[in-house]
C-alpha cells in the first residue's frame, strides 16, 4: 500500500501525488458505496490504481472542496468585476467557518486611480486582523509579496470568477501558463475556465490551489444563532447582550447594537444581517421537514444549547469549532 495525495480530480479520475511521482487512481467500489466524499487535498492510502483509504483530514473548505489546507486567499478584485464588500464577507465568513486562516488579496490595482478603495478596505479590515495585499497580476505590482505570502504552505485561492486567480498565479510562476479569460463586458464576470480545483507547486515549498469562481454561496446550513460566530468583531460583544440568544437585530439591551458605528463596521453588520436571513430559511426549512431530519436537528439544537452554556469562557472557541465540524456533516456540497 502507497500513501500519496490528491491533487486533482477529473470526473472518474484521482490523481495522486506520492514521493514526487503522480498516480492516477481510481476510487475502490466499497468508498463509492459508501458514498464517500473525496476532496483535492486528501491523504489517502493506494495500490495499483485504486484508492482504498482516505485518510482522516486535518481540515477542510466545501465550496470549493479543498482538504488539508494551512490558509486561504480571498481574491477580490478592485474593478472589472466591481468590488463588492458584501461578497468578500461572504468569503471571509465561510473560510472563519471552516476555521481556516484568511488573507485578503486585492487584485487588478492597476485599474484603480483613488485610493478611496484602499483607505475603505484597510480601515475595515486592518483593525479586524487580516494581512492585505493589492496586487496587479498585469503590471506586476505586489507579485512579489504575494510569492512570498505562499511559502511554506499550501494556499487555497478563493473568490468569484474573472478576479484574477489564475492570472496570479501565472504572474508567480510564468513557465505554468495556466488558462485565464477575457471578463465578459455584458456580465462583468470571466468565463469559468478553471474549471477543476487543482494543488500546483510553485516550488519546493510552496503550493496554490487554483480553483474556479462558485456562486451561490449562501448560510443556508446552520441556525441564525451561529452566524456571530463567524464575525469576531460581533462575537466580542455577544456575552454583554440582555438576552443570550440575541441575534443582534431588534432586541433591547443589545450590545452589539451599541458598538454599531464605532467598532463594528456597518457593511459588515449589513453582511451579518444578511446571513442571519439566509439561515433563518433554513431553520424554516428543516421546521417543516419530515422527522428524520428533525430529529437529527434536534442534536444540533442539544449541542447550541450546551455551547451557548459555556461561551464566555475562552476555550470554548474550540468547542464552537467542533460544533461546526460537526454541522457540515449537515451541509449541501457541490
Ligand atoms: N487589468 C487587469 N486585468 C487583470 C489582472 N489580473 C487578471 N486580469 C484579467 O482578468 C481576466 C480574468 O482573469 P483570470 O485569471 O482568468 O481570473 P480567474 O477567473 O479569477 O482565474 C483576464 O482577462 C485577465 O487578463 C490585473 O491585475 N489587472
Ligand atoms: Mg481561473
Ligand atoms: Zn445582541
Amino acid at each position: 500500500m502507497q500513501k500519496g495525495q490528491i491533487f486533482k480530480i477529473h470526473s472518474d479520475f484521482y490523481y495522486v501525488n506520492s514521493k514526487g511521482k503522480s498516480y492516477e487512481c481510481k476510487l475502490r467500489e466499497i468508498l463509492k458505496k459508501q458514498k464517500q466524499k473525496v476532496y483535492v487535498g486528501d491523504f489517502v492510502e493506494f495500490k495499483d490504481g485504486a484508492i482504498e483509504k482516505i485518510l482522516p483530514r486535518y481540515n477542510y473548505i466545501s465550496r470549493p472542496s479543498v482538504s488539508n489546507v494551512d490558509r486561504v486567499i480571498i481574491i477580490s478584485a478592485v474593478k472589472e468585476p466591481e468590488l463588492s464588500f458584501s461578497q468578500l464577507n461572504r468569503y471571509i465568513a465561510f473560510a472563519k467557518y471552516h476555521g481556516i486562516e484568511t488573507v485578503l488579496c486585492f487584485n487588478k490595482n492597476d485599474l484603480s486611480n483613488d485610493d478611496s478603495t484602499i483607505e475603505k478596505v484597510f480601515s475595515i479590515y486592518e483593525p479586524l486582523g487580516f494581512d492585505i495585499l493589492f496586487t496587479s497580476a498585469l503590471e506586476g505590482d505586489g507579485v512579489e509579496e504575494f510569492k512570498e505570502l505562499l511559502k511554506g504552505k499550501t494556499s487555497v485561492l478563493c473568490g468569484a470568477s474573472g478576479v484574477g486567480k489564475s492570472s496570479l498565479i501565472n504572474a508567480i510562476c510564468p513557465g505554468i501558463n495556466i488558462k485565464t479569460k477575457n471578463v465578459s463586458e455584458k456580465t462583468q464576470r470571466g468565463t469559468h475556465t478553471t474549471r477543476h480545483c487543482e494543488i500546483i507547486d510553485i516550488d519546493n515549498d510552496s503550493r496554490i490551489v487554483d480553483t474556479p469562481g462558485f456562486s451561490n454561496l449562501k448560510f443556508d446550513f446552520l441556525l441564525p444563532t451561529r452566524i456571530d460566530t463567524l464575525f469576531d468583531e460581533i462575537y466580542k460583544y455577544k456575552g454583554q447582550c440582555k438576552f443570550q440568544d440575541c441575534l443582534h437585530l431588534t432586541e433591547t439591551g443589545c450590545a452589539v447594537k451599541e458598538h454599531l458605528g464605532s467598532c463594528i463596521d456597518p457593511t459588515r453588520y449589513e453582511s451579518y444581517k444578511e446571513f442571519v436571513e439566509e439561515a433563518r430559511e433554513y431553520k424554516e426549512k428543516i421546521k417543516y421537514q419530515g422527522i428524520k431530519t428533525e430529529t437529527s436537528h434536534k442534536k444540533i439544537n442539544e449541542r447550541t444549547a450546551a455551547k451557548i452554556s459555556t461561551r464566555k469562557r475562552q476555550s470554548s472557541r474550540n468547542t464552537i469549532k467542533q460544533n461546526v465540524y460537526k454541522d457540515m456533516e449537515n451541509e449541501r456540497t457541490d
